[in-house]
């Protein structure tokens, strides 16, 4: 076989890679020393067969290139099959990430109910009672032990489930509801539609695209009401529901004169505990022996979101930062997990001190030391790892830690509970504030920005573009994943963003006490943003279901299969998700057609892929006004508001600035 050549033609600085400056200063300095997935993304052209949904490499008989004027494989499968089985797949991966993630959090919380664990706890009851509730489960006067007890052995009942619905379909709209059953779309068991999706793209099985995209929203339903929701509330049952707090961002993090860790993955259980022992006396004792001053603690991916969240731990970065963390030259440690983990991050490494430390059973790399964690003796582990760290201070050369912008603060924090708490307090908290301003017109609509960064387009570019034009045009943006840690590294989760919003957007927001972009969490906490469409949609005012309400996602820098999962579930609940590349389904029109339209005509949600992002933006507002426009509501004026708030948010701020706490509708803490 040829090598791939790499493109003579393509020159390109790091500015044309990222618009983040740390980490155009990091890429200079890696300039023909180190190699990173920025030098991949040039030398290795993307294949445009596989890019299209065109290959099919499911049986020996191939693979088979249905290009050119190929219209079927050896087995005679279509275009559209072949388009259909490979999107399948993907998001069978995706909804299998995210969902395993949320066996995992069911096993933790099994064993702490179980007094299995040490470290662990239960830290938010009401969220005990509130996911009993949910699940159907008895709660009140129970040892709240013996309640969480049901409710980890309900959720990983809901893994091996063969027949009915997963429960929390339940917590969806009546109308959605009904909607799926009608459609025949209501997901079973997790695994069983995951473990379907493969059978059915076998050779030989599902040859019907329709057919086969319905099997593709069952399985990624599991994600979004199944294991990315078990996650969210199983993790806020453990760690704590989320409330707003500060904290930095970026590469200027990491500290020159402290042994730094970077948290980087998915699973919150290890961070946690390395969050804890981050400040136990004896660590940081020994780190002073080691001629540090103290131990700093930083996070990459969705592990910074899920630490971010509850602690205010830094990001470090998003998912194209992780090698240039470790390229600083300054983290003594980088404690993964699995997903979005670069197996070059221990190449990378030989050019450093630092250490790779995986830590899953699940997930090994070559040249990265292994310390398996154990959450039974959580904290024991995670002490073991905070030490190796500590051990390597001493071998730290010259580190080049980018300094930080001043514009780097962000408040992160808002959970759906927090976000209905603003809107009228522990007893009268509800979503009507929030949709009377969207009936009235202040507010034009609600986006999710959501997902990835990905090496095909400037690091953060497409997603910081299209929030600035979104707020501006007064449409309140939700994010989560690297799209939050990019949106926050610009400051644009800094309250003084709010002088970018529209009139209208700025004085519901100042009123509420909510900034115009409002970080949700991780990936998994999508699930979220699910539950905040219903609150929506159940108020009242905005029809009576998701695919009524004005509201778009939006994946503008997609990477993961992950992300491929979480766009179909949010169509099948009835949002109309755009991303911001190339569609992995062009190669059949049919199939392009189906998940954008045909799954509109049935779900009054799609899928769309726009890679010109100012068509993207165009389309957000087609969209919004369309859906304005069918519920009778005021078109959108700019001019018509302009009169501010009560100043909520300021408030809000000031209890921040003075180091207060708004954990107020919680009992446990
Ligand atoms: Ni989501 Fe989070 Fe980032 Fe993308 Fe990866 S970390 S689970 S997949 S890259 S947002």
């Amino acid at each position: 076989m040829p090598e791939e050549k790499p493109d003579k033609k393509v020159e390109k600085k790091p500015t044309d890679m990222s618009i983040d400056t740390a980490v155009c200063e990091v890429l200079s300095n890696c300039e023909g020393v180190v190699e990173t997935a920025f030098d991949r993304a040039i030398s290795i052209r993307p294949c445009p067969i596989g890019a299209e949904g065109a290959c099919c490499k499911h049986c020996a008989m191939g693979p088979c290139r249905l290009v050119a004027k190929t219209t079927r494989g050896v087995c005679g499968a279509t275009r559209a099959t072949v388009a259909a089985r490979n999107f399948a797949r993907a998001v069978a991966a995706g909804a299998a990430a995210h969902s395993d993630h949320g066996r995992g959090m069911a096993f933790a919380l099994l064993a702490v109910a179980k007094g299995e664990t040490e470290g662990f706890r239960i830290r938010d009851e009401a969220k005990v009672h509130a996911v009993a509730g949910y699940m159907g489960i008895k709660s009140e006067g129970r040892p709240i032990m013996d309640v969480a007890r049901e409710i980890a052995e309900t959720a990983l009942g809901e893994f091996g489930k063969q027949t009915g619905e997963l429960i929390y379909l339940k917590r969806a709209t009546p109308a959605r509801q009904e909607l799926w059953r009608k459609e025949k779309i209501a997901p079973r068991g997790i695994d069983r539609e995951v473990v379907e999706v493969m059978h059915r793209t076998h050779m030989g099985v599902d040859q019907d695209a329709e057919n086969i995209l319905d099997q593709t929203l069952r399985a990624s339903m599991t994600d979004g009401w199944g294991g990315s929701m078990l996650a969210t509330d199983i993790t806020d049952i453990l760690f704590g529901t989320p409330t707003p707090l500060q904290s930095q961002v970026n590469l200027g993090v990491l500290k020159d004169d402290e042994v730094n860790l970077v948290v980087h993955g998915h699973e919150p259980t290890l961070s946690e505990m390395i969050v804890a022992a981050s400040t136990d006396p004896e660590l940081l004792e020994y780190a002073k022996s080691k001629g540090a001053n103290g131990i700093n603690l930083a996070g990459i991916c969705c592990t910074a979101n899920e630490v971010l969240m509850r602690h205010g731990i830094p990001p470090a970065g998003n998912f194209l930062s992780q090698e240039l963390a470790i390229a600083t030259g300054a983290v003594e440690a980088m404690i993964v997990d699995v997903q979005c983990i670069m197996q070059s991050l221990a190449e990378v490494a030989t050019h450093f001190h630092t250490k790779v430390i995986t830590t899953s059973p699940k997930a090994k790399i070559e040249g990265a030391t292994h310390m398996e964690y154990d959450e039974h003796h959580a904290y024991q582990s995670a002490k073991d790892i905070v030490r190796v760290a500590i051990d390597n201070y001493p071998n730290r050369g010259a580190a080049k830690i980018p300094g930080p912008k001043p514009d780097e603060a962000l408040i992160a924090g808002f959970s759906h509970e927090y976000i209905r708490y603003m809107q009228g307090g522990l007893y009268r908290g509800s979503f009507r504030p929030l949709n009377d301003a969207v009936a009235a017109g202040r507010i034009r609509g609600l986006a999710g920005v959501v997902g990835c960064n990905n090496a095909r387009v400037a690091q953060d570019a497409p997603t910081v573009q299209i929030i600035r034009e979104l707020i501006k045009n007064d449409v309140l943006v939700v994010v989560t994943g690297c799209a939050a840690t990019g949106a926050a590294k610009y400051g644009y989760l800094q309250p003084e963003f709010m002088d970018h919003a529209g009139a209208g957007l700025r004085e519901v927001c100042e009123a509420i006490g909510i900034p115009p972009v409002v970080h949700v969490g991780s990936c998994v906490d999508n699930s979220r943003i699910l539950t905040i469409l219903t609150e929506c949609a159940t108020e009242g005012g905005l029809g009576d279901d998701i695919s009524d309400l004005p509201a778009v996602g939006i994946c503008p820098e997609y990477m993961s299969e992950k992300a491929l999962s979480i766009g179909s579930y949010f169509a099948a609940s009835g949002a109309y998700v755009l991303f911001g590349l190339p569609s992995p389904v062009s190669n059949s029109p049919e199939v392009v057609d189906l998940i954008q339209n045909g799954w509109n005509a049935r779900f009054g949600g799609g899928i769309e892929f726009e890679p010109d992002i100012d068509a993207l933006i165009a389309k957000v507002f087609t969209r919004i006004d369309a859906k304005r426009e069918a519920l009778g509501l005021a078109e959108y004026d700019a001019a018509r508001f302009g009169e501010s708030g009560d100043r909520q948010m300021e408030e809000m701020l000031e209890t921040l600035d003075k180091g207060g706490s708004l954990n107020v509708y919680s009992v446990s803490r």
